[in-house]
């Protein structure tokens, strides 16, 4: 990997595990099961569309379960990262909880959405949301009942793609944080931060489905690998190497 001094701008992609160690259950630790559907049948327009109260009942359980989480270690961690850091970074999650902001981290973007905000389907505004939607509340912005979950579905075009390609194409360091590397287009990023020149680590509970395609992969704890990784980024960082 390149020399630690010579980072200066990263990106950083978080995954469920990163919110693992704060009690937000990942979506293959219980089996990728919910009610006994598989997610990947739950989280999709069809499934919204068939059975929207079974959709919704999925979104309210998680809306409401993580407002009582807390953000760990990690999310910290990255957060001093991205106070401390004067290259570029962002922070990529494909996270729906509000924990990286929760940490205090400012560069983070939401490339599948937040469960704290709602989309409405007749006037496309987006709108903060804390509440359920089972019970078809208005949409603040026209009145119709017909908000949905403001989340990237499977089949749905994930957020600003073209914002994550743009970091790509000047970062030095591609860094994956607690995630399987099993979802699309997510899971390619770092074949294409390798194809633009940037190193790539791993930082996992175990190894993923693209472990291979990192150049270092450190197995552990996210509350562990994190904050050492972090520390070890702001000791050696541009600045301190002057
Ligand atoms: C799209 C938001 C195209 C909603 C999510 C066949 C082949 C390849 C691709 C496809 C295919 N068929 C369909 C596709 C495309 C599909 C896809 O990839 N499917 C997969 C299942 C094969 N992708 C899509 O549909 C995407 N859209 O492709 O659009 C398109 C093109 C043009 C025009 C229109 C459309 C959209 C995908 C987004 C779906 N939404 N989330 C919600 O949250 O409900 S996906 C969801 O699962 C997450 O956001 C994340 O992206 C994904 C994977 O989850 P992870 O975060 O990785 O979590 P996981 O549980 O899997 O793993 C946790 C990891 O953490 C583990 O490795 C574990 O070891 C580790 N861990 C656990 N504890 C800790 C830890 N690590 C550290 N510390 C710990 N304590």
């Amino acid at each position: 990997m390149r020399d630690m001094n010579q980072i200066r701008n990263i990106v950083i992609l978080t995954g469920a595990g990163i919110s693992a160690e704060s009690g937000i259950d990942t979506f293959r630790g219980g089996g990728g099961l919910w009610e006994q559907h598989r997610v990947e049948d739950v989280a999709t327009p069809e499934a919204f569309a068939r059975d929207p109260d079974l959709v919704q009942r999925f979104y309210d359980m998680r809306r409401a379960a993580i407002q009582e989480k807390l953000p760990n270690d990690a999310h910290f961690a990255l957060a001093r990262l991205d106070a401390g850091w004067p290259g570029e970074l962002l922070i990529v999650t494909q996270n729906v909880d509000d924990l990286h902001e929760r940490a205090g981290a400012r560069r983070v973007l939401h490339m599948h959405g937040e469960h704290l905000k709602v989309l409405c389907t007749a006037c496309d505004t987006r709108s903060p949301w804390r509440a359920p939607l089972l019970d078809r509340p208005l949409c603040p912005a026209c009145g119709v009942p017909a908000l949905r979950p403001d989340v990237v579905w499977f089949g749905e075009m994930p957020y600003q793609m073209d914002a994550i390609y743009a970091a790509l194409r000047g970062a030095d360091l591609f860094v994956s944080i607690g995630t399987s590397g099993a979802v699309y287009p997510a899971a390619g990023l770092v074949r294409d931060a390798r194809d633009l020149g940037a190193a790539t680590l791993e930082l996992n509970l175990e190894r993923s489905q693209g472990s291979h395609w990192f150049a270092e992969t450190r197995l552990g704890p996210a509350t562990q690998l994190v904050p050492q990784w972090v520390e070890q980024m702001l000791a050696s960082g541009p600045d301190n190497n002057a």
